[in-house]
């Protein structure tokens, strides 16, 4: 009886209004708004289901991160904050894309299949983005949720790593912090004061930059946060959400363009930063003294909170293993820096969060970020105690137990739930601050191989098949060794081609000796995806 008041009510209200099947990718579903509100009402019933299933709160977040303005998407935020189970990503598939009289038969079916009962209390946290069609898909959502008499909290506008982290809280019972804003606020900003202490510039550190805000929600809550931090960093938030979102700015913009966002002055020497439309992905970037536009992606990211981590591993004399996870986007410089220079561990894995994520779960510490700024690092339970001993035993030298509180503190300023555009904000200023460096100083580590991504429209794009970490491909069957011929012609030429997750194209990657031959590789490699 409940599923048929709601399959009526879905019918009424949210119908699938064309036979266009969509499909759980690496960030949940993803498309033009309008053609979402189906989907998002029965997302709304499959998280309730989950919540059912593993007696804890699940997530609901809306949003198309960098997308354009007009898109939207849906993803469900699993009970540590991880993303979604990959078997119910195939469920959530299969009801997103069944007729309106099947919704009944189908949600018996899923309880069925994965002996789930009805009634068991639901809890599921919704989130949102700033985009105008947010709040209409979120009450689809809140709908959908109450139709199979689950409970919702509904945190109105937040970041996607804001709500992996109140959904992770609530489920830890409170151990990792307060499931609220207020929580998540004090959390970080403790500790990145203590950190910093009293003095705020340190050596070429200066304690003031300039964030592009991507006109979203990241701009939004960092204006909040500012109360929070209050003089010990400056923050100038530029595109804070007058203009569009994601439009000429935001970190993808900046990324993949490699160019500077609209609206936001950028004088030599000026760390700057951008956030994207959800606030879980940040770039750096700055003008050198020859004027021009140096970016500091995910993967320089990585390599400065990996190499800070391990000098204070080092100074605290504990003995924790530390790796970092990329993929196959990773500037080929930087990996050869790790290997080389940090002396870190690295592994690839293909693209999407969730594959980094498990991977970095493998060491004691887990440094993963993509190139384009999604990251974080993780700690395992057992880093964590040893860490927290080594922090209290007064028996060790000062210097070890500086360095392990220091670790210790660092820990609360890192949102371990997944990439956060805002915790790893901090992070870097941190580390910045540690080190009393510049940003050129910074970057100064490695330079980067010039690199071209591009996006090629086929027909279909699965017809193309990856492996080796999406590095190599194995379909169709001629593709790689036409690749290789290519980039054999190339200094320091690498190129590979994948099917994206998130939008209908392949996309091309090459990097090479310059920026010209670069282009010239990722266009040559291009023509034969065509
Ligand atoms: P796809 O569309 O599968 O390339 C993009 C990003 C991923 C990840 C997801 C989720 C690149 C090349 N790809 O995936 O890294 O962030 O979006 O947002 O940046
Ligand atoms: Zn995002």
């Amino acid at each position: 009886d409940i599923f048929k008041k709601s399959q009526q009510l879905g019918t009424e209200k949210y119908p699938r209004k064309s036979e266009k099947w969509i499909q759980y990718g690496t960030s949940g579903f993803r498309t033009k708004a309008e053609e979402l509100a189906h989907v998002l009402y029965r997302m709304g019933i499959l998280a309730a289901f989950r919540s059912m299933q593993k007696n804890a709160v699940i997530g609901v977040m809306i949003t198309a991160s960098h997308n354009d303005e007009p898109d939207n998407g849906v993803k469900l935020v699993d009970p540590h904050g991880e993303m979604l189970e990959a078997s119910w990503e195939v469920i959530a598939t299969e009801l997103a894309n069944v007729k309106n009289e099947d919704l009944e038969s189908t949600m018996s079916n899923i309880l069925e299949n994965n002996k789930i009962v009805l009634g068991t209390n639901a809890m599921v946290y919704v989130g949102r983005d700033t985009r105008p069609s947010s709040p209409f898909l979120a009450q689809a959502v809140i709908d959908g949720i109450k139709s199979v008499q689950g409970c919702v909290t509904d945190f109105g506008v937040v970041s996607t790593p804001q709500l992996h982290y109140f959904v992770t809280c609530q489920n830890t019972e409170k151990a990792y912090g307060e499931p609220d804003e207020e929580g998540y606020f004090s959390k970080l900003s403790s500790a990145f004061k203590a950190l910093r202490g009293s003095n705020y510039d340190n050596g070429s550190y200066q304690h003031s930059l300039s964030l592009d805000g991507a006109n979203g929600v990241g701009a939004l809550k960092m204006k909040t946060f500012q109360e929070y931090l209050g003089n010990c960093i400056k923050v100038s938030i530029y595109n804070s959400g007058d203009g569009k979102l994601n439009y000429q700015c935001g970190a993808d913009h900046v990324k993949v363009l490699q160019k500077p966002p609209q609206n936001m002055p950028l004088e030599v020497g000026t760390r700057a930063a951008s956030l994207d439309g959800d606030a879980d992905r940040l770039v750096y970037f700055y003008r050198d003294t020859q004027g021009n536009f140096k970016l500091l992606d995910g993967d320089k990211i990585a390599t400065l909170v990996a190499g800070y981590i391990k000098k204070l591993i080092k100074e605290s004399g504990v003995n924790l293993n530390v790796g970092l996870v990329q993929t196959a986007y990773a500037n080929g410089s930087s990996t050869e820096y790790i290997n080389n220079t940090l002396g870190v561990e690295v592994a690839c894995v293909p693209t999407g969060v969730k594959f980094l994520h498990h991977r970095a779960l493998e060491f004691d510490v887990g440094v993963y970020f993509e190139a384009n700024g999604h990251g974080t690092v993780v700690f395992s339970s057992a880093a964590t105690e040893k860490i927290k001993n080594a922090a209290t035993d007064e028996s060790l030298p000062a210097e070890c137990i500086t360095a392990a509180k220091q670790l210790f503190l660092l820990m609360d300023v890192i949102n371990q739930t997944v990439g956060d555009a805002i915790s790893d904000l901090l992070l870097v200023e941190t580390v910045l601050h540690a080190f009393g460096w510049s940003v050129a100083e910074w970057d100064a580590a490695y330079t980067d191989l010039p690199n071209r991504q591009m996006k090629v429209s086929v027909a279909d794009r699965n017809v193309i098949q990856t492996t080796d970490a999406e590095r190599r491909c194995t379909d169709p069957p001629t593709l790689q060794t036409e690749i290789d011929s290519i980039v054999a012609k190339f200094s320091k030429g690498r190129s590979f081609v994948r099917p994206s997750g998130t939008e209908d194209v392949v996309r091309v990657y090459a990097e090479a000796d310059s920026q010209a031959n670069a282009d010239k590789l990722a266009h040559e490699v291009a023509l034969k995806v065509y």
